[in-house]
C-alpha cells in the first residue's frame, strides 16, 4: 500500500519538476550555437547536419527544470560531433609500421598537400619522432620543384642525423623516391618518408604527377597534410586530393596559430578518413596524435 502512494508521489514531482523539450525552446539555442560552429569553421553542410541530429535526438525528451538546456544540448551535440569522428576509418600509426618491421619489410609514406602546408616540417617532426622510438629513417626529396626544397629537407636530415636521398632539381620525383626506397631496402631502413612538391588541386598536370609517384612507389602509407589555417579551403583541398589519391589519412598544422581546428571535423567529415596527427608549432616536437575526445573538449570549451 505505501509503495503504491509513494510511486504515486514520486510521478506527481517528476511532472512538475520536469519540462519536455518542445522544437521551438530548442531552435533558437541551436541557431546560436550553429553561427559559433561555422565560426570555427567547421563546413555550414556538417553543422547543419549537426543541428539536424541534435534536434531530432531532443525534440520531445524530458528534463529536469533544474538543468540548463543550453548545456544540455551542447552535451547532445558533443557526442553527435563524437559519433561523427568515431564513425570515420583509424589508424594506428606506430602499429602498422611495426607490423610491416616485424616482417622484416620496409614502411613507405609519402606526404602530399598544397603548397606551404607544413609537409617538410612535418616530415621532419615524424622522421624525428620515429627516431626517438627506435625505427630506423631515411628522407626521400622528391621535391624537385621548388627552389631550396631540396637544401631544406637536407638541412632537417643534418640536425636530426637522417639520412636523405636527394637527386638534382627538375629530376623526376618518383625517381628520388625509388632511389629511396632501393637504399633502405639495401641498408635495413624501417622507414622511408618522401616529401612531395606542394600543389594546387587544380593544377592538373602536378597531380597527375603525384598519382605516378604513387603508382610506382605504391606507397604504405598516403598522408594528406593541410593547413588548419586554411579553415574551408582546407578542406576542399582533403575533398579533392582524397578523390585524386585515395589517402589514408591526414594531418592538420598550424592549430598552435588557429585556435578554432574545426576543420579538422569537415575533413574527416567529408572525406572518412582519420585525422592522426596535429601540428602545433614548428619545433621538432610540436606534433601531437591526434584524439577524438580531446579534440571535442577544446572545440566545446566554455570560455
Ligand atoms: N606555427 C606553425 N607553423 C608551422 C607548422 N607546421 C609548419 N609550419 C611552418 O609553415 C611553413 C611552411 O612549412 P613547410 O614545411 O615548408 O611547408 P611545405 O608544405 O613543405 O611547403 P612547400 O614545400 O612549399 O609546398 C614553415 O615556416 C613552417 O615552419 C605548425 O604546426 N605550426
Ligand atoms: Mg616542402
Amino acid at each position: 500500500m505505501f509503495e503504491k502512494l509513494s510511486s504515486a508521489i514520486k510521478t506527481i514531482t517528476t511532472t512538475v519538476n520536469q519540462r519536455t523539450l518542445k522544437e521551438d525552446d530548442i531552435t533558437k539555442i541551436l541557431t546560436e550555437f550553429e553561427l559559433a560552429l561555422i565560426e570555427c569553421d567547421i563546413s555550414p553542410i556538417i553543422v547543419e547536419n549537426l543541428v539536424k541530429k541534435v534536434k531530432e535526438t531532443v525534440t520531445g525528451t524530458k528534463i529536469d527544470r533544474s538543468i540548463d538546456i543550453e548545456l544540455h544540448l551542447i552535451e547532445h551535440l558533443k557526442n553527435v560531433v563524437k559519433q561523427i569522428l568515431n564513425e570515420a576509418k583509424s589508424l594506428d600509426f606506430f602499429k602498422v609500421i611495426n607490423e610491416k618491421k616485424n616482417s622484416g619489410n620496409l614502411f613507405s609514406i609519402v606526404f602530399l598537400g598544397i603548397n606551404g602546408t607544413g609537409k617538410t616540417t612535418t616530415i621532419s617532426k615524424i622522421g624525428k619522432l620515429l627516431k626517438d622510438n627506435g625505427f630506423s629513417v631515411v628522407l626521400a626529396a622528391a621535391d624537385t620543384h621548388r627552389a631550396g626544397a631540396i637544401e631544406q629537407l637536407t638541412e632537417h636530415a643534418e640536425r636530426l642525423s637522417l639520412k636523405v636521398i636527394t637527386q638534382s632539381y627538375g629530376a623526376d620525383p618518383s625517381a628520388v623516391a625509388r632511389d629511396a626506397i632501393l637504399y633502405a631496402k639495401s641498408h635495413k631502413i624501417d622507414v622511408v618518408l618522401i616529401d612531395t612538391a606542394g600543389r594546387m588541386q587544380t593544377s592538373k598536370n602536378l597531380m597527375d604527377e603525384m598519382t605516378k609517384i604513387i603508382r610506382v612507389i605504391k606507397p604504405d602509407l598516403k598522408i594528406f597534410v593541410g593547413d588548419a589555417l586554411m579553415g574551408s579551403d582546407a578542406v576542399s583541398q582533403a575533398k579533392e586530393f582524397s578523390e585524386y589519391t585515395d589517402f589514408d589519412a591526414a594531418i592538420l598544422t598550424k592549430i598552435d596559430a588557429d585556435a578554432k581546428g574545426g576543420a579538422a571535423l569537415s575533413i574527416i567529415s567529408v572525406t572518412g578518413k582519420p585525422i592522426i596527427f596535429l601540428g602545433i608549432g614548428q619545433e621538432y616536437e610540436n606534433l601531437i596524435p591526434f584524439d577524438i575526445n580531446n579534440f571535442v573538449s577544446v572545440i566545446f570549451e566554455v570560455e
